[in-house]
């Protein structure tokens, strides 16, 4: 082996957002992209030498050659071993359990998430440090730094590629490489926290459910777990190959991306229970026969429920949720006597919380759900969690969701995407709507009253840390709220996401249709915010 130091310039416009660095493939298979970031990343990591890193990725298309670039640069930078899942694979989820059970001093991890993947698609690389977890700003922000004063990086010549279907260890000069099995450590990891027995039982009874993987990193983890464990039967998960373009599809498991599962679950021979997972398998989606589970009620019920389930017999310590997130999981926490944590958007944000003891379970509206078990968003976990609540009460989906909704009312949510608007537009929205947020409290509009607004920063109670412009809220008497935020994760100019929320206590008013009960919140977010006159556009591309 060889060390080579290749000359390079700066890219602009390599500053990680909301989860890692994401960007068309197109734009990572440029010369030397990937590799300035890497190297940038190393430098950053000061103390590396001698260490131990995990990496894997999602599996899409541009992952295995980004592997094997990233594993010889890890070989030029002196990292003492390489953990890698077989195939290049490895959940966000996983590699976080993973991080931790090995006491690895962090992880790289190849993901664009719920984003398109294949040639056409999305590529993207996150860092996550030794508690698992998404590396906070202070390092995002350095990495990005280091990013535009780069002239050369290291990386290894004359070797082979690592075979990365062999488990086990290989080298690359003194790098040890050892190629691992990407399911084993988070399987064990599940069985640690959950009942399994009652949910073999459950599926031996004649339950059913469909998982759909959407071609995407959470099949071998879906497949062993359900089908392999737990004794569901073969065909349980569905599109359970990881594919490099997820067979075409968006792997988002939401409503609107997921609708061969929606049409499965509201079909005539419907199974009791549906679940899905997205690109990197840490999202999930969660159905009842017939039946959608929002995001932010699901956070709420688990947090209710959570002493049914080994893992959390002893009780939450905290909550956590996004500050778009709906306050459903508040009124938990004020049942069960404990804090409830309300963080910019990014599971970044929880990880101080989890580590100090603060908050057990957090979540997000879109579709993250998880626990203090990993420092990432886990699909299967919140799998999981609905599958031993369903075996140790005997009740459907809808039942729990239901008797949830009679105890503490309803945060009716819903999310309007509004994708592909042109940057300058969407930030002219924002901007002006900013401007105008001291002058809305007191203001009252119909029956609507504007108790407050403002554009949400946060401390981080841990390290003090501050985090400005994190979301425009406005904030309604009677708990209603509408939020407007720019999307940190997209590759194709802006997406504005409005969040909308109202909260209904009446136990005759707990069934309507969602579009309708926030009705009047809809047609006051674009009174406000000048949404299709400033868009240009009619409607949102994505309503969830
Ligand atoms: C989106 C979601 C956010 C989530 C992030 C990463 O970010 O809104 O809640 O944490 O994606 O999830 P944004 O900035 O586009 O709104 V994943 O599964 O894409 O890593
Ligand atoms: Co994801």
């Amino acid at each position: 082996m060889k060390i080579a130091q290749i000359p390079t310039q700066p890219f602009a416009g390599q500053r990680p957002g909301t989860s890692g660095l994401r960007k068309k493939v197109t734009v990572f298979q440029q010369p030397h992209y990937l590799e300035n970031f890497v190297q940038a990343l190393f430098e950053v990591l000061e103390d590396r030498r001698g260490q131990t890193l995990v990496l894997g990725g999602d599996g899409r298309f541009h992952n295995r050659v980004a592997v094997q670039t990233i594993l010889r640069m890890a070989a030029a930078h002196g990292f003492a071993r390489v953990l890698v899942g077989q195939g290049g694979l490895l959940s966000t989820p996983a590699a976080s359990a993973v991080i931790r059970k090995r006491g690895a001093y962090g992880g790289v991890v190849l993901s664009a998430s719920h984003n398109p993947g294949g040639p056409d698609g999305d590529f993207g690389i996150k860092y996550n440090i030794g508690n698992g977890g998404p590396a906070p700003e202070k390092i995002t922000e350095a990495v990005y730094a280091r990013t535009q004063q780069l002239t050369s990086y290291a990386i290894a010549t004359e070797v082979d590629d690592i075979d990365l279907g062999r488990l086990g260890e290989q080298r690359i000069g003194d790098l040890v490489v050892e190629v691992i099995d990407p399911v084993a450590d988070h399987a064990e990891l599940m069985q640690q926290l959950f009942d399994f027995d009652a949910m073999r039982a459950w599926f031996a009874s004649g339950k059913r459910m469909c998982y759909d993987a959407m071609g995407a990193a959470g099949g071998p983890y879906a497949k062993a777990v359900l089908e392999g464990l737990l004794g569901a039967p073969a065909g349980t998960v569905i599109n359970g190959e990881p594919l490099e373009d997820f067979g075409g599809h968006h792997p988002d498991p939401n409503p609107a991306h997921a609708q061969e599962l929606i049409a499965i679950m509201s079909g005539p021979d419907a199974p009791d229970f549906g679940a899905a997972s997205d690109g990197d398998a840490d999202r999930n989606m969660i159905l009842g026969r017939d039946f959608v589970v929002t995001p932010s009620d699901s956070l709420a019920v688990l947090a209710a429920h959570a002493t049914r389930v080994p893992g959390y017999r002893k009780g939450l310590a905290g909550i956590a949720r996004s500050m778009p997130t709906s306050q459903a999981a508040d009124r938990v926490a004020q049942m069960l006597g404990i804090a409830c944590h309300e963080t910019p958007t990014g599971w970044k944000f929880f990880g101080n919380l989890l580590d100090a003891g603060q908050a057990t379970l957090c979540g997000e509206e879109s579709y993250g759900t998880g626990s203090n078990h990993v420092r990432e968003k886990d699909g299967l976990w919140a799998v999981l969690f609905w599958l031993n609540l369903l075996a140790s009460t005997g009740q459907s989906v809808e039942q729990l969701v239901r008797a949830h909704w009679a105890r503490f009312g309803r945060n009716y949510y819903s999310r309007h995407d509004w994708e592909g608007v042109a940057t300058d537009r969407a930030d002219a929205l924002m901007s002006s709507l900013r401007s105008r947020l001291p002058a809305l409290a007191g203001q009252h509009f119909g029956h609507l009253l504007i108790e407050a607004a403002d554009d949400f920063a946060y401390t981080d109670p841990v390290d003090g840390s501050v985090s400005k412009a994190q979301g425009l809220r406005i904030l309604l008497a009677g708990g209603s709220r509408i939020v407007l935020r720019l999307s940190g994760t997209g590759t194709e100019g802006a997406t504005l996401r409005v969040y909308l929320e109202r909260y209904e206590a009446d136990p005759a008013r707990l069934d309507l249709a969602p579009q309708e009960a926030l009705a009047d919140l809809i047609a006051l977010a674009d009174q406000l915010a000048g949404i299709r006159s400033h868009t240009g556009m009619d409607a949102p591309a994505v309503i969830t």
